[in-house]
């Protein structure tokens, strides 16, 4: 009896590997990469983060291929001055999406390694959760909208400060 609880338990181990990236619960869409001009050493990813499972998860990290650091910001525009915030966490809720967008939560990217970024280069960017999932990407460097002109009306700029 007590023979065959520690078999199945073992059993049911060798399959905790297989099911781990508790990630079929995460899913990004609508990930770019923003194009800088080749001085600038650090840009952001902005995408569409959906928690379909039932607990809350939160974005800690990440890794990329083409960068030395990557973090998590938000943007806060404050008497017409951008600044950004390293979070520790950024929390999406149970059956919830958070949208990351420019002048908002992003994922920065640092200390670029190699050439200016391409656009239509793909950058190469793992996800890191709170329960130690991760989550593989693969995202187009794009230009931002503000980027070509920003079809605006004195919109304050924060300088480099503003991703
Ligand atoms: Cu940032």
């Amino acid at each position: 009896m007590l023979k065959s609880i520690v078999r199945s338990l073992a059993l049911t181990g060798l399959f905790i590997p297989l099911a781990l990236p508790a990630n079929g619960d995460v899913e990004v869409s609508d990930g770019w990469v923003r194009w800088m001009p080749p001085v600038a050493e650090h840009t952001a990813a902005y995408m569409t983060i959906t928690n379909h499972g039932d607990q809350e998860r939160r974005l800690v990290g990440g890794e990329a291929s083409r960068f030395g650091k990557v973090e998590v910001h938000e943007s806060r525009e404050a008497d017409g001055v951008a600044r950004m915030i390293h979070l520790d966490y950024l929390a999406i809720p149970a059956h919830g999406s958070v949208e990351l967008k420019p002048g908002g939560y992003h994922v920065m990217l640092m200390q670029r390694k190699g050439a200016g970024l391409e656009e239509g280069e793909r950058i190469t960017l793992e996800l890191h959760f709170d329960d130690g999932g991760t989550k593989q990407l693969e995202l187009p460097v794009k230009r931002g909208a503000h980027d070509h002109h920003q079809g605006g009306h004195g919109h304050h700029h924060g300088g480099h400060h503003r991703h």
